[in-house]
């Protein structure tokens, strides 16, 4: 029996869009060079980094001709960070591009992400390998890792590693740390010498790579999908035992916005939104507070169940946990010998709570000792916190189940509270693309090929306009150093691309904010149900609720 389902091989068929521009002949596409740009804060600082890639103009393609196809192109992709459905059709984009414009230019997909470049592990991309992915979720296809391309040394062995196989450019599909990165490599390269050209395509289903130019990043369209399909379906076995609240984490390392937009999508009774926390200053206690009202309200009209969203970075945003968590980092990190000899989690425990400052250990002692347990646990390469193995969910339903036994013993509350958990993550990064997903990174590939062969380095591709049909989307590159600001990493000041966070005043939040009071008493849950390929419009060719409303 295959190992092809049926979706999977009638998806091989389906041909993404591209916008208008992008539709005909590859060689009659211009680029249409705007004004010198400024980096959006810190433009000395920024442009003293950036000698040879600052303030260049942002790329719209125009009807019109160039030489593409008189150039033979030898280029690399590489696949960085978490996976997000879609990063198979960016390759495609760039293969098709790239043969369209001379069938005797190369593309190589480096293996295993960032360490591919590096160690030299790369395959060539022909016919036969690229049909087999194209429209499908997963970055199997080559692999990705999450290895920071960073210092001189990597530089210099992707120097050497492109050389030695011909590559003039590479295209690197990854978030805001990776684009970061691969503006210092396109520096570095320019500095050097070394003739290659670096472009970008915004990649994370954390939905934080977005700024003016950058409307949305690939695989957020189709994870907050997938996620709020599930939720519609638990909310739907909620309303109908009646017996359950469903806690659900979701995924986002830091921002809200798949929280948020899940929330459009479904009108849950609770969606915590961390950026507001933080904003108000809230204490654990008092989220735990604003939960445990919502349940005692539904309660007093016989609704002993429930739906709410949690953002899995909530954790480091509420301001005293958060301070809690950078203490307790600082403190494994000088005393990590130390701290292997304690044997057990009660002298881990104790031992933290007699090193922890005055502010910091009663928040410590305050937290279920499962949650005091994995923030000890072993920290990611950069000395952090994993805040997706913290079980934020389940904290937060033990929480409040001690408080609403005070309650009740004080007779404020006569409801019952039984809570599920859930985390819902890993489930949406490989899904296959929605249709917006897989139109809109073909066309980021495309775009990236015409920027590279174009000569163009330190760019990231760009396709805007993404509220309309796809015929009205435009399609160009913005430089990245545009998007830099500085800021503090690990000590030292460095020049990166601003994170996105929720917006208190934009759009989708103020659009949640009018209903949320509605929504947690009375049960107002929709139910969107699963992503559609085929069919009307309306029902599968929308783009999320977070882009319509910022683009209203
Ligand atoms: P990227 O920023 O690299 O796209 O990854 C985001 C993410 O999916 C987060 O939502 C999550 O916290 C993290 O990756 C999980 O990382 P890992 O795959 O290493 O467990």
């Amino acid at each position: 029996m295959s190992n092809i389902s049926a979706l999977q091989k009638a998806r091989y068929s389906y041909q993404p869009k591209l916008p208008t521009v992008l539709q005909g002949d590859i060689n009659k596409v211009a680029c249409s060079l705007g004004d010198p740009t400024e980096s959006i804060a810190d433009q000395d600082q920024v442009k003293a980094l950036f000698k040879n890639t600052y303030g260049a103009p942002i790329v719209r393609f125009t009807e019109g001709k160039n030489d593409i196809s008189s150039k033979t192109i030898n280029a690399g992709v590489i696949l960085s960070g978490g996976q997000a459905p879609g990063g198979h059709n960016v390759i495609a984009g760039i293969y098709d591009g790239l043969k369209n414009a001379n069938k005797k230019s190369k593309l190589f997909g480096f293996l295993g992400g960032p360490d591919g470049i590096i160690n030299g592990n790369l395959v060539e991309i022909d016919d036969k390998f690229m049909d087999e992915y194209r429209n499908t979720g997963g970055f199997d296809m080559i692999g990705s890792g999450r290895t920071k391309l960073e210092t001189e040394e990597h530089f210099e062995k992707a120097r050497k590693v492109c050389e030695a196989k011909g590559i003039n450019s590479v295209i690197i599909i990854g978030g805001d740390d990776s684009n970061t990165n691969g503006a210092v490599l396109a520096e570095y390269f320019k500095e050097s010498g070394a003739g290659i050209t670096v472009v970008g395509a915004p990649k994370t289903i954390d939905g934080d790579l977005k700024n003016e130019f950058i409307e949305t990043s690939f695989g957020f369209d189709t994870a907050t999908k997938t996620y709020s399909e599930l939720i519609g379906n638990i909310e739907k076995d909620s309303n109908s035992a009646k017996k359950y609240w469903h806690f659900i984490k979701l995924m986002g390392r830091s921002a809200s916005h798949i929280g948020l937009e899940c929330a459009l999508q479904t009108q849950p009774n609770i969606c915590i939104i961390s950026e507001e926390v933080e904003q108000k200053k809230k204490t654990l206690a008092q989220v735990v507070e604003d939960v445990t009202d919502v349940v005692v309200k539904r309660a007093a009209n016989g609704e002993n169940f429930g739906v709410a969203l949690i953002p899995e970075g909530l954790i480091e945003f509420i301001p005293e946990v958060g301070k809690l968590i950078a203490e307790i980092n600082d403190l494994l990190a000088h005393n990590a010998d130390h701290f292997a000899t304690l044997s057990g989690f009660d002298a881990q425990k104790d031992w933290m709570t007699s090193k922890l400052s005055a502010a910091a250990a009663p928040v410590f002692t305050l937290l279920p000792a499962g949650i005091q347990a994995q923030l000890l646990m072993d920290r990611d390469p950069h000395g952090n916190v994993q805040v997706s193995l913290i079980e934020t969910e389940k904290m937060i339903i033990e929480m409040v189940g001690k408080r609403l036994a005070t309650l009740k013993k004080e007779g404020k509350y006569s409801g019952k509270f039984s809570a599920q958990a859930h985390f819902f993550g890993y489930e949406g990064r490989c899904a296959f693309p929605s249709n917006f997903d897989a139109d809109y990174c073909y066309s980021l590939g495309y775009s990236a090929f015409i920027l590279m062969a174009q000569g163009l380095t330190g760019y990231i591709s760009n396709v805007a306009n993404l509220h309309l049909p796809s015929t009205e989307w435009v399609a160009g590159g913005v430089p990245l150093t545009m998007m830099m600001n500085m800021e503090q990493r690990h000590g030292h000041m460095k020049p990166v691309i601003k994170k996105a966070l929720v917006e208190l005043d934009g759009a989708p939040f103020k659009e949640f904010a009018s209903k949320r009071d509605e929504w947690a008493v009375k049960t107002s849950f929709t139910f969107p149900g699963a992503i559609q390929y085929y069919g009307p419009d309306e029902v599968c060719n929308m783009p999320t609720k977070t882009l319509i409303a910022e683009k209203a």
